[in-house]
């Protein structure tokens, strides 16, 4: 009995790095990056703007104060914030027909029959995570702003995205390098709507929880490439389903243009392909379709990962379970 209570003991170390086991633990992640604060950032359009500041730092306390289970507070957007997401809105629908994939245009149908998306008003975090819910069971949560990547990619292992509530400054609509509530609605709202999509989104998460720093930017590499800048092929035409494409007007016509260099997605490639976050991409890579990247995704992590457990998600309880690997 002693050499087993041993060994258990040996495991617990290894076994055992903290991540949330629980949807309600991730009111402990939520960390933020530093860089892209507009009272911290002297190149952020809203560094000299004082009122903006403001608004932000209102929106963002309403983030740090949320908990789980709690409703979403609800913003009155201001008309100038409207204006700006008008502008956006407007665009996305002149150029969603050629230029966004089959299942983005589908469920941005879905929500603009359902009255949710509208060039008059800016969606409100809680109806919107009451709409994900019911199609893919994805939910949100109110995010102050750029959080760490361990904390972001964590949350989506239980189907919570951790959304931006404020909007970006006036003076860039057509792109700006930080997220806003504009780019995560338009951007990424229609496809966490999607079981396909919803289902690759939270494998990256799953994958994250308990991962070595090096994984971690790996992985958070692959989300970039994918949910927030990826492509996918179409009838051999090249379609846009990463969020920060089609919430970017600037962005979605160069990432199809032939200006950028084009290459097939592969994961354990692209996981390492240095990115900026400054200005659009210079490459781009296209999947087959959500189903292949997600194989190959799944494939990559199985072989590469160091962890010595697995893990899944219990729907019915919103708990991690952890497994022995074989
Ligand atoms: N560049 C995007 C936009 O202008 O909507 C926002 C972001 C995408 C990814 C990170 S920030
Ligand atoms: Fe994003």
């Amino acid at each position: 009995l002693a050499s087993v209570a041993l060994l258990a003991d040996t495991h617990v170390s290894i076994k055992d790095p903290w991540f949330p086991r629980h949807a309600s633990e991730l009111d402990n992640c939520n960390h933020l990056m530093t860089k892209y604060e507009p009272e911290l950032d002297m190149n952020h359009p809203g560094f000299a703007d004082k009122v903006y500041r403001e608004r932000r730092k209102m929106i963002a306390d309403i983030a740090f104060a949320f908990k789980h289970g709690d409703p979403i507070p609800t913003i009155e957007y201001s008309p100038a914030e409207t204006a700006t997401w008008r502008v956006v809105f407007n665009n996305t629908v002149d150029l969603l027909p050629k230029y966004a994939c089959a299942e983005y245009r589908r469920v941005f149908g879905m929500l603009q029959e359902a009255n949710i998306f509208t060039p008059d008003r800016i969606p409100q975090l809680e109806e919107m995570s009451s709409f994900l819910n019911r199609h893919t069971g994805f939910r949100l949560r109110p995010a102050a702003g750029l959080l760490t990547a361990r904390d972001f990619l964590a949350s989506l292992a239980f189907r919570i995205f951790q959304s931006t509530q404020y909007v970006r400054h006036t003076s860039s609509p057509h792109h700006t390098p930080e997220p806003d509530c504009i780019h995560e609605m338009i951007g990424h709202m229609p496809l966490l709507a999607d079981p396909k999509f919803a289902q690759f989104s939270q494998e990256i998460g799953l994958a994250s929880l308990g991962a070595s720093d090096a994984e971690i930017e790996k992985l958070s590499t692959v989300y970039w490439f994918t949910v927030e800048f990826g492509l996918c092929k179409e009838k051999g035409n090249l379609k846009a389903y990463g969020a920060g494409l089609l919430s970017s007007t600037r962005e979605l016509l160069h990432a199809v243009s032939d200006k950028p260099e084009h290459r097939p997605f592969e994961p354990a490639l692209t996981a390492i392909q240095p990115y900026q976050d400054q200005e659009v991409q210079p490459i781009y890579y296209v999947a087959e379709s959500f189903e292949d990247a997600k194989d190959k995704f799944r494939r990559w992590v199985s072989t590469g990962m160091s962890r010595p457990f697995e893990v899944r998600f219990n729907p019915h309880t919103q708990r991690i379970e952890v497994l022995d690997s074989v």
